[in-house]
């Protein structure tokens, strides 16, 4: 498989670029999710095992291994796996630059499958995450790529606006899929009067609320207009896992999106007429699913703005019939 052996080498280019340590200000707390990955360290005793290890069966051999997170002065993260005796088994490769978080969750991809991975969510913005999911090639950590088959890229990290990163068998045919969602940004909707916008952007981002990430930072709470300028949640791409040797996600097209999404919209729009009588919260309106590809293209585009923006341009898709890979 050619383009395998490319997720490969690509693998071992810097693809992450270092953004500032600005976005690091907007890191949002969250609270670990439960206490099971803790569980049964104190059957064993060795160095390796600290009280915040996270226990993950990466291999799928029904024993877990020891994962250490250590955060860098950098604010990126160095992770180190061992097994219960203390054996070093892999490490993440400095190329990868991911950011601390206590927002993670130990998922399976494949529900055939005893193996387990890491979905590592990182917060670089106001209700905006970035997510990879790891695993372990060799002795590797390493991201899960996305592959577009059409437009011949790769992929990573996921990124979510809106709610959460669904991650879910939604046809049940045991390969997990992965449903991105954004903001709407409806083209017509009022936008914050430009008089109250100097002082929320002061009030919620102090001294970052001016100078030169000001402009950007204004365009987005005038559109954002406290949440009312959000519109419709949008399902903005539907992956769905591979589970080889080197595995992959596979960026689903467009006939494939639709049986997904069609699900999705469906399921809602179900939900909502049968509470018809029901009253509606405030907002629920705005939790209305939408298909991608019927937004306006300035919808897209502020999409696009508002994700460089808080990420820094980070890169996100890349060729693989780049020579330069080869
Ligand atoms: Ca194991
Ligand atoms: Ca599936």
């Amino acid at each position: 498989m050619k383009i395998l052996r490319k997720i490969l080498l690509f693998g071992l280019l810097p693809l992450f670029v270092v953004a500032g340590g600005f976005i690091l200000y907007f890191f949002l707390t969250f609270k670990k999710i439960g206490n099971s990955t803790l569980l049964n360290k104190n059957n064993y005793s060795n160095s390796k095992l600290k009280a915040d290890s996270i226990m993950i069966d990466f291999n799928g051999d029904g024993v877990k291994e020891v994962l250490n997170v250590i955060e860098k002065e950098t604010g990126f993260v160095a992770m180190e796996l061992f097994d219960l005796e203390g054996n070093k088994i892999a490490g993440l490769s400095d190329v990868w630059l991911l950011y601390n978080t206590t927002f993670f969750k130990i998922v399976k991809l494949n529900e055939k499958s005893t193996k387990e991975y890491l979905q590592w969510n990182m917060a670089p913005g106001p209700h905006q995450i970035e997510t990879v999911f790891l695993t372990v090639i060799g002795d590797k950590i390493e991201p899960i790529f996305s592959i577009d088959f059409e437009k011949e890229t790769m992929y990573s990290p996921f990124y979510n606006s809106r709610g959460e990163l669904l991650v879910g068998d939604i046809d049940k045919d045991g390969s997990i899929e992965v449903i991105e969602f954004v903001d709407e940004y409806p083209v017509n909707a009022p936008r914050l009067d430009d008089s109250e916008v100097e002082n929320l952007i002061r009030d919620q981002f102090g001294d970052l609320g001016v100078g030169s990430e000001a402009e950007g930072m204004t365009e987005i709470v005038k559109r954002e207009n406290y949440g009312k300028g959000r519109g419709k949640k949008v399902i903005m791409a539907i992956h769905r896992f591979v589970d080889e040797e080197t595995p992959y996600f596979r960026r689903l097209p467009p006939d494939e999106y639709e049986v997904i999404a069609g699900k999705v919209i469906s399921a809602v729009e179900g939900i909502i007429k049968e509470s018809a009588d029901m009253t509606k919260p405030e907002g629920w309106e705005t939790d209305s699913f939408m298909r991608y590809s019927d937004l306006e293209q300035d919808s897209k585009d502020f999409n696009e703005f508002v994700r460089k923006f808080w990420t820094h341009n980070k890169p996100y898709e890349f060729s693989i019939t780049d020579e330069s890979v080869e």
